[in-house]
């Protein structure tokens, strides 16, 4: 199976990449974690960008918060799918890095998930994965049975608080 390649702007942005890795080991889809800042370590995250289809990689998620550039740069010098995650800093909440990852020009996209969405950005590296494991494919399809299941039981608890 091809790993997820994940990629945070800093340490700082671990709590949501936490996000992501718990699922990726939960749904058994290997990855491979990285420090890169496409300011700060540009010259790694463009070689990792290079490099990423011929290291084996499938898809590669990008977290970064503030002017966030890494997925685009990271887009920009791949054609492997990219998922950008917008982090949330103190100042603007998030709102700044959702829209430097999000409004990317055309030619190179970037899939931008919402303010922190480390789960759904796994999620959707998965499905892209899934698209040739049919095995995982399967396992998606029963986390989503279980997530139905769960909000099922949740309205007939409601239901009983409420509708007498
Ligand atoms: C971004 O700047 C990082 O992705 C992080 O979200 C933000 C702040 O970085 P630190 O100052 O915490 O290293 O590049």
């Amino acid at each position: 199976m091809r790993k997820v390649g994940i990629l945070m702007g800093s340490d700082s942005d671990l709590p949501v990449i936490r996000k992501s890795t718990d699922m990726l080991e939960f749904l058994e889809v290997p990855f491979e974690v990285h420090v890169y800042s496409a300011h700060r370590t540009p010259e790694e995250a463009i070689s990792f960008a290079k490099n990423a289809k011929e290291n084996g990689f499938g898809v590669i998620i990008a977290a970064a918060g503030m002017a966030a550039h890494l997925a685009g740069v990271i887009a920009a010098n791949t054609t492997l799918p990219v998922i950008g995650i917008p982090c949330k800093s103190k100042n603007l909440d998030g709102i700044d890095a959702l829209l430097s990852t999000v409004q990317m020009p055309p030619g190179i996209p970037v899939a931008t998930v919402g303010i922190d969405g480390g789960v759904n950005a796994a999620l959707l590296s998965a499905e892209i994965i899934a698209v040739s494991d049919e095995a995982l494919a399967a396992r998606l399809m029963a986390k989503r049975k279980a997530d139905t299941e769960n909000v099922l039981k949740k309205d007939a608890e409601v239901s009983a608080m409420f509708n007498k």
